[in-house]
């Protein structure tokens, strides 16, 4: 039966209606339902040799435009439903999003899914079902609050299986349940991804916004993704968590190769675990005690495991390299101790020096470490990332394994970033080149024989043009802000954090508000759009988030300012909202301080929907920058080998960049004026402003002035329309590379050896 025969079947079977006479809601609960069994049909990717995606978070978003689209229905169901007088991308926006990642890290994880699926490679994830998410933001007089984000309702996607393991922990056992996903590949077949939870888990506990008992494990389990780890027992609730999603991803590949009748000792050659940064990394001593158990010698466990795991690292910076007090672990998984303490001899018999013990001196347990010695690969995820890692972060580590370092460039599916966001500039190129770039990225590099060609430079802006219409009516609907769409839109979005340096584009805006202030209008009017979580107990995070606020006030209710500049910051930004920000986006702030970006994913999507990006020279934006010329990219600021040197010799102070630079001062200034102070908290103004005069540990001061002088350059370059479309082209057509099929085809090739 045809797909358009089947829905209609559906709502005429469940609801007693025609298509045309039933509800939106309706609408998609048939489709919902349809969807599902086509799903349930599809053939389960099978092979000798399987990986395993192990991850904190995957940040999938939305699932029915993607599964429609790798069912190659889309079309149809658009059809069918236009006939019926009813908008499909309206009915799916019905669907709430999951809440199961926070940011590049978590959504890399969904794109790989989405890539290994399309390449036809077996491979599931492995994580956890928390049922409130991360949280969701709301604003409440400029500032951030965080509310519960509840998204598992009757019409999930979530499949219960009958799949069921035992936990333990000191004190008590946990029976696990297991909900799986479909994951389907474009034009496919599928794999899995695996959430693990327990029955016990009580969302009622939750008040105050997201305060919860945190020594409750029975009923906290899988509430919240990273809960606060502030205090003792937040940091107590991400080893409860980490180790339940550890234990049982391996106890269900260990049953699943028992199964298959294959011997303990041969698990490296049909499973490969993929430890995605070091919230899994207790899988390692984790699987070789239940190696042991199976009666495997310790030499052996250890050995069978360390060809079985590989570890990604996602970031230089030194706070985010998770360590834990033994006593933690004596505490909760005293199991796992004697095998953390002999994996730590074996790691000081291959070395002695402790910049890379396991268990340092202090009896603290370095997860990365462990993942380190104990795994047969290391990758970063940008060139000079996995450079940065090399030469200096894991230096000691490159020395003694300097084979097992590698580089895999980030990526992202154009699936979900070109095809569903973007369905008009899909189309636009689909007529240009035809649909190979579809199945091969690289192919979008024949778009280039068209940079002189009017007809299609001018088409380009238009849908451009369209693009920003849309996302002003999602503004104006969900933020009640209206956005003009002839103004240049400026957009960074991505997780708050003082390392990729929002706070350097309040001091944009605010030169830009007082240079209108005293006359000076912009080249062009520019709307700047921000979306950002912060976690919750990183106060300087969210200072910079009231300080961005308080500017969108203050610059909106100021008339002589508010037609040239405009300030908005989206409440909860997640993948929806990006999926709509992205496509309308002219310019692409990717303004870390360089070598701390470890690669950036958002830059790429920009690109691929023809935005321009200002960035540092850090991250993937090297490789962007390679790719698309000079002509085609905004780089400033200091490089990274400068920055890791004022690390080295301490010698970067902001006062000393101030003292020579009394403009850049009064931008600094202007953050605790008696403008902000009329409407903000003085406190947190007052943080900002002390942290960004005294320590500024990003050195946003060290590269404002260039920032500021690029960003008005670009300004300038984007009133020639022709020439800016051109440049709008080549990033399109440059982008192929970051499609994450690539990186799947190489972390297959290097890492994982699948068919
Ligand atoms: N990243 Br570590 C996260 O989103 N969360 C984390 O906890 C860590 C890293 C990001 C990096 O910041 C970003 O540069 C990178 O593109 C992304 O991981 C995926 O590799």
């Amino acid at each position: 039966m045809d797909v358009k025969t089947l829905i209609e079947e559906r709502v005429q079977t469940l609801f007693n209606l025609s298509l045309k006479d039933c509800s939106d809601e309706q609408a998609y609960v048939a489709l919902l339902s349809v969807v599902k069994e086509l799903l349930e049909d599809k053939k389960i990717i099978e092979g000798d040799r399987k990986v395993y995606y192990f991850s904190a978070e995957f940040l999938i978003g939305k699932l029915m435009s993607n599964n429609l689209i790798n069912l190659g229905i889309r079309k149809e169901v658009k059809d069918l439903f236009e006939a019926n007088g009813k908008s499909l991308a309206e009915i799916e926006e019905i669907e709430a999003e999951p809440s199961l990642g926070n940011g590049g890290l978590g959504r890399l994880a969904a794109c790989f899914l989405d890539s290994i699926a399309t390449l036809d490679l077996p491979g599931d994830g492995v994580g956890l079902n928390y049922h409130l998410g991360l949280f969701k933001q709301v604003f409440d007089h400029n500032k951030q609050c965080e509310t519960p984000n509840p998204w598992i309702d009757d019409h999930s996607w979530l499949i219960p299986t009958n799949k069921h393991y035992t936990v333990d922990f000191k004190d008590f056992s946990l029976k696990s349940e297991l909900y799986d996903l479909d994951v389907l590949g474009y034009k496919g077949n599928k794999n899995k991804l695996h959430l693990f939870d327990i029955a016990s888990v009580d969302e009622h506990i939750v008040h105050d916004g997201i305060q919860f008992d945190k020594s409750n494990i029975l009923k906290n389990l899988t509430l919240f993704l990273y809960p606060d780890d502030s205090d003792e027992d937040g940091r107590k609730l991400r080893i409860y968590q980490q180790y339940f999603m550890v234990s049982n991803g391996a106890q269900m590949i260990l049953e699943d190769i028992k199964k298959r009748g294959i011997s303990l000792t041969e698990l490296d050659k049909h499973v490969c675990i993929q430890i995605n940064d070091t919230h899994p990394s207790m899988v390692i001593p984790e699987l070789i005690r239940l190696l042991m158990q199976e009666g495997l010698t310790m030499k052996q466990a250890i050995e069978i495991t360390s060809k079985t795991c590989a570890y990604t690292n996602h970031t230089i910076l030194a706070e985010a390299l998770e360590k834990w007090p033994m006593y933690y672990l004596e505490e909760i998984v005293p199991q796992l101790v004697p095998i953390i303490e002999a994996l730590d001899a074996v790691a000081s018999e291959r070395c002695a020096d402790e910049k890379v013990a396991i268990i340092d001196s202090n009896k603290t347990v370095h997860m990365a470490h462990m993942d380190i010695h104990f795994g047969f690969s290391i990758n970063g995820v940008a060139a000079i990332h996995t450079d940065i890692l090399k030469d200096t972060e894991l230096h000691d580590f490159y020395k003694l394994y300097p084979t097992h370092f590698n580089n895999k460039t980030n990526g992202v599916t154009f699936r979900r970033w070109l095809l569903s966001c973007n369905e008009e500039l899909t189309a636009f190129i689909d007529k240009l080149i035809g649909e190979g770039y579809k199945e091969d990225a690289n192919k979008l590099e024949e778009l280039q024989k068209f940079v002189d060609d009017d007809a299609v430079l001018e088409e380009l802006l238009a849908i451009k043009q369209t693009k920003k219409e849309q996302l002003a009516h999602v503004i104006e609907a969900r933020e009640g802000v209206k956005l003009d769409p002839s103004s240049i839109f400026d957009v960074q979005v991505k997780r708050l954090h003082e390392y990729k340096r929002q706070q350097m584009n309040v001091l944009y805006i605010i030169y830009q508000y007082l240079q209108i202030k005293a006359g000076n209008k912009p080249a062009h009017p520019i709307t700047c759009i921000f979306g950002a979580k912060a976690a919750p107990a990183y106060i300087l995070a969210k200072d910079i988030i009231h300080t961005i606020l308080c500017l969108q006030q203050i610059i909106d209710n100021d008339p002589e300012v508010s037609p040239y500049l405009k300030v908005v910051m989206v409440e909860n930004y997640n993948v929806t909202y990006a999926e709509s920000i992205i496509p309308a986006a002219d310019f692409s702030e990717q303004i870390s301080l360089a070598s701390k970006e470890a690669s950036g994913t958002s830059n790429m999507k920009f690109m691929l929907n023809g935005a321009v990006t200002l960035g540092t020279d850090d991250g993937a934006n090297v490789e962007i920058h390679e790719f698309v010329g000079d002509d085609n990219i905004y780089i400033f600021g200091a490089k990274a080998d400068t920055v890791i040197a004022h690390y080295q010799n301490g010698d970067y102070h902001p006062q000393d960049v101030l003292a020579n630079d009394p403009e850049l001062r009064k931008l600094v200034d202007f953050i605790v004026s008696d403008e902000m102070k009329a409407i903000g908290d003085q406190e947190c103004l007052y943080r900002l402003y002390n942290d960004m005069t005294n320590k500024d540990w990003f050195m946003a001061l060290l590269d404002a002035r260039d920032y500021i002088q690029t960003k008005e350059q670009a300004i300038a370059d984007f009133n020639d329309r022709k020439e800016w479309a051109k440049k709008m082209l080549i990033n399109i057509s440059k982008a192929g590379f970051f499609s994450s099929d690539r990186t799947i085809a190489q972390y297959n090739e290097d890492i994982w050896k699948l068919k």
